[in-house]
């Protein structure tokens, strides 16, 4: 069979695991994390060369000669109240493939944002993996795969055995939430579900950048990094 595309779940939470409130981030702004999540989700591993050098993504099958990619980017799949919380100047998320995920199809703003970028729409998330999984949509070769959230998307890629690993800004202080992520990675659940926490080192080896703990606004922020094993 083949093994299924591997996941990356990233978000940032507070200590309740609380992750939006009114269809928003509950904080006002935390700019390191959405610096920081910008550019782990832009960064295409390996083979020197950076952004945009083809074969990039050691993982992706050999296309065919006639579509063979001349990039490759990272593609992140969001659920579409994700992408209706996204300022529409920043959708779709520039230098990635962007695939929203919408039973009805249904995609506020989607004219706009495909004549920036290339903006996938899937009726579920078992879909848009499986477009994924091809390698290549429209001449770009696909790195890294991230699910961006919702709370709805990221239950659903728990479910997944590809699921096999998550970036999470732990967020120091409580804020009022409505969204909550649906695993305490680090209670015994979670342990006895194989999740367990890595070092910092191997957060900046996976990452590609040093990361470091921070304040913003009086506001802790520090970026974790959990794996599955098994
Ligand atoms: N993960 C983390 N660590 N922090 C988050 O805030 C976060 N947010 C989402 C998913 N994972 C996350 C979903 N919400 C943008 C806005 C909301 C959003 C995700 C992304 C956004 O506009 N991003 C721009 C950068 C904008 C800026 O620099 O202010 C981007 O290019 O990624």
């Amino acid at each position: 069979p083949t093994p299924s595309l591997p996941l990356t779940l990233i978000l940032a939470a507070t200590p309740s695991l609380g992750i939006g409130r009114a269809g928003a981030l509950p904080w006002k702004s935390l700019k390191a994390d959405m610096a920081f999540f910008a550019r782990v989700t832009k960064r295409v591993p390996g083979v020197g060369g950076g952004v945009g050098a083809a074969g990039a993504a050691g993982a992706s099958p050999s296309p065919s000669p006639t579509n063979r990619p001349t990039k490759t980017q990272n593609a992140v799949i969001m659920g579409r109240k994700t992408w209706d919380s996204i300022p529409p100047r920043f959708r779709p998320l520039a230098g990635r493939v962007n695939v929203v995920v919408s039973r009805s199809g249904a995609v506020a703003g989607l004219d706009a944002a495909r004549e920036r970028e290339k903006v996938l729409v899937a009726g579920g998330l078992g879909e848009a993996v499986g477009v994924l999984q091809k390698g290549v949509v429209e001449e770009v070769g696909v790195g890294r795969v991230f699910v961006i959230g919702g709370a709805s998307l990221y239950e659903q890629a728990l479910r997944m055995e590809g699921a096999r690993r998550v970036v999470l800004t732990k967020v120091g202080r409580e804020f009022e939430c409505d969204a909550f992520f649906g695993v305490d990675l680090e209670g015994e659940g979670a342990r006895g579900k194989g999740w367990v926490r890595r070092s910092r080192g191997q957060l900046e080896e996976w990452v590609g950048e040093k990361v470091e703990a921070g304040e913003e606004a009086g506001v802790g922020y520090e970026f974790c990094l959990f794996e599955r094993e098994g």
